[in-house]
């Protein structure tokens, strides 16, 4: 397989900083400031984004100078301040600081490592852990992730506090999720990084069954007696990269990356079939994410983590490379695949390069369009084929990839595939399975939970000012011109302001968003549209007062749309650490006007997890997502000019054929 590395040829305002910039950005702020480094934790740089404006008129000038940014996070645990820096780099100089008020920045991966350390050094939790018979004779079996909690209680109110929930691994290669320690809770305050109490919650018997899935500890392989299966490329791939620009088919797009946000999306366009550019989406990302769990005893009951707030999906982002292993092909498949490396910052400020990060590649997926014509007997079929963008994140125990799928007809459909491992918690084989989740072995319980994403999209359908109607599918009684009955029509309701826009979805109406522009039309004189589809979705099952709902408020509403403000960024607000009602609830607050706006909308996508038998020792992926599809965008069908075959020097290009 060829291994297609990024190369940066076009630089663009729009492109992701580099090691080089984040290197520098932390010198110019150290510097300047005179910042001692023993007293803060860098969380953050990231690239300062241009004003929209700007980017747009320099996409048709390039000769317009942008001036290029970096904006610092860090905080200081000494004052206990977050503050935020916006560093020019063309000047080398701090523009602008300003700290921010009863905030606490997110955990970062250091100090995911370091919390477990504390936790495992800790004398008085490993007496804990004699006590209940749990001998560890190395410390490096004894596994911690560190959570942010949901809550704390008064005593602990006021401090930046993590919970270490424990595994025991039996050797360093067993999977150690496998024997979950039930009951014993070490908090660790993460200024001193040290355990400042432990809960004690009951005991449990550590399980005994291994929950191992590597062919080196299972000892036996099913499923060698399959053929393999190649995909073939012999002219390369269709796809262009230029630097963090993409362009495949028809369609035109960059990318970027943040620590919060991991993969995002800019400026996505398609061009027509009268070469027309046209937008649809200026930026797209993935921008919260809370895992609610429904068990609510003490030691389960904290858990409602704000993956991207409390920890970034791009701070916790894995290389697509594996180790010794022959891998490659296996997340993404084909013979050519591009990958980007992208750049976080550690603690100290240090840039680090995480290779492999972003996966761009194209796929077959099946049939397009086709249609046999009876009488004549012949046949004409199309093969859909599609980009996609990629990148996966590891947080502790899950795996979350998040995949952005463009089509030939126009289409772009958000797909986040859930694997990995699943949270557990130890039970005695005596008691009966908790009410709230599922017995995955007879000494392993999961309890039950539900995934909430939020997915920020800055749309722009053929221009900046767009109206949202939400479409029901309504019945009418019978009447005199409706003899039988049968009439029934998709009934359009515009969403004049970001109050009234929180919505549900509501697959019995069909209910789906229209996305208008009224200041386009097609050729049958209507506005052109798109269409948010959602796929599956699910409500939090909980009362009106429930605590999570207050936690992650964006999670009550499954639509929510705001007009276009480049601080308004994330669904649980910029810093949800131990804060609750903070980020949508708030943006809406003015009620402002979303008609004929450049328009935000932030779609939450929930995916409850009642734990499966088979979902252990590692869930195979489950998905669930949405499509973004054009409604009267184009005049018809766009991909009915598709050729009926690829070919090669004339030649159709089939099995036999030999490239080299
Ligand atoms: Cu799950």
């Amino acid at each position: 397989m060829v291994e297609e590395e990024q190369v940066a040829i076009s630089k663009s305002p729009l492109d992701p900083l580099n090691e080089e910039e984040i290197r520098k950005s932390v010198e110019v702020l150290k510097r300047q400031l005179n910042l001692d480094a023993k007293v803060v934790k860098f969380f953050s740089v990231e690239l300062k984004e241009p004003k929209k404006q700007e980017y747009l008129e320099w996409r048709n000038n390039k000769n317009i100078k942008i001036e290029r940014e970096s904006l610092v996070k860090y905080y200081n645990f000494q004052d206990r301040k977050v503050y935020e820096a916006i560093i020019s780099l063309d000047n080398n100089v701090v523009k602008e600081i300003r700290s921010i008020d009863a905030a606490y920045p997110p955990i970062t991966l250091d100090e995911f490592g370091e919390c477990e350390k504390a936790v495992r050094n800790d004398k008085r939790v490993q007496e804990a852990l004699t006590k209940r018979g749990i001998l560890i004779n190395d410390l490096n079996l004894l596994m911690v992730d560190c959570w942010a909690p949901g809550h704390v209680d008064e005593e602990l109110r006021g401090r930046r506090v993590a919970i270490g929930y424990m595994w025991v691994k039996k050797d360093i290669e067993d999977n150690g999720y496998g024997r979950p320690v039930h009951g014993l809770m070490p908090w660790v305050d993460l200024d001193k990084m040290e355990v400042i109490r432990i809960d004690d919650h009951g005991t449990s018997p550590l399980p005994l069954q291994d929950a191992n899935y590597t062919p080196e500890k299972l000892g036996k392989i099913f499923g060698d007696d399959l053929k393999p299966i190649e995909i073939r490329q012999p002219l390369s791939s269709s796809i262009k990269i230029n630097g963090w620009e993409i362009s495949w088919y028809r369609w035109r797009l960059r990318i970027g990356y943040t620590p919060r946000e991991g993969l995002v999306i800019y400026d996505v366009r398609y061009i027509d079939e009268n070469n027309r550019e046209r937008m649809i989406l200026y930026r797209a990302s993935v921008v919260d994410l809370m895992v609610p769990y429904g068990d609510p005893s003490p030691f389960h009951n904290k858990k409602m983590v704000l993956d991207a707030g409390d920890y970034g999906l791009g701070n916790f982002i894995v290389p697509l490379s594996h180790g010794n292993y022959d891998l490659y092909n296996c997340d993404c498949f084909g013979e050519v695949i591009y990958h980007l490396d992208v750049t976080r910052v550690s603690s100290n400020g240090t840039p680090i390069k995480i290779k492999k990060a972003i996966c761009v590649h194209e796929e077959d997926f099946g049939v397009l369009w086709r249609h046999t014509d009876l009488r004549s007997g012949k046949s004409e079929v199309r093969r859909n084929r599609r980009l996609v963008v990629s990148f996966w994140a590891t947080l502790a125990n899950y795996d979350y990839g998040f995949f952005w799928y463009f089509y030939q007809d126009g289409s772009i459909e958000f797909l986040v595939k859930l694997t990995g491992i699943i949270n557990d918690d130890s039970i005695s084989e005596k008691d009966p399975t908790p009410k709230y989740g599922t017995r995955v072995t007879p000494e392993v319980y999961a309890p039950i939970h539900i995934h909430f994403f939020n997915i920020r999209l800055n749309i722009n359908v053929d221009g900046l000012r767009n109206r949202i109607y939400e479409v029901n599918l309504r019945g009418e009684p019978i009447t005199e011109k409706n003899p039988v009955g049968n009439a029934f029509f998709a009934e359009e309701n515009l969403l004049e302001n970001e109050a009234d826009a929180r919505r549900h979805v509501n697959p019995q109406t069909g209910r789906y968003w229209k996305i208008v522009n009224i200041q386009k039309k097609n050729y049958l004189g209507l506005p052109v549209a798109y269409r948010l589809v959602p796929g599956h979705n699910v409500l939090p099952p909980l009362p009106d007062d429930s605590y999570v709902r207050r936690r992650g408020a964006y999670i009550n509403y499954h639509l929510w749309v705001t007009p276009y403000n480049e601080e308004e960024r994330y669904a649980s607000g910029d810093y949800p650490y131990l804060r609750a009602n903070d980020g949508l609830p708030k943006y809406i607050l003015k009620k402002r006007s979303i008609v004929d706006e450049d328009l935000v909308i932030w779609y939450t996508l929930g995916v409850e997890h009642v734990v499966r038998i088979e979902d252990w020792p590692v869930m195979p992926v489950e998905m669930a997502g949405f499509r973004l599809i054009p409604d009267g965008f184009f005049d018809k069908n766009p991909t009915i000019y598709l050729p009926r075959q690829l070919r090669i020097n004339g030649q159709p290009l089939h099995r036999e054929h030999k490239s080299h």
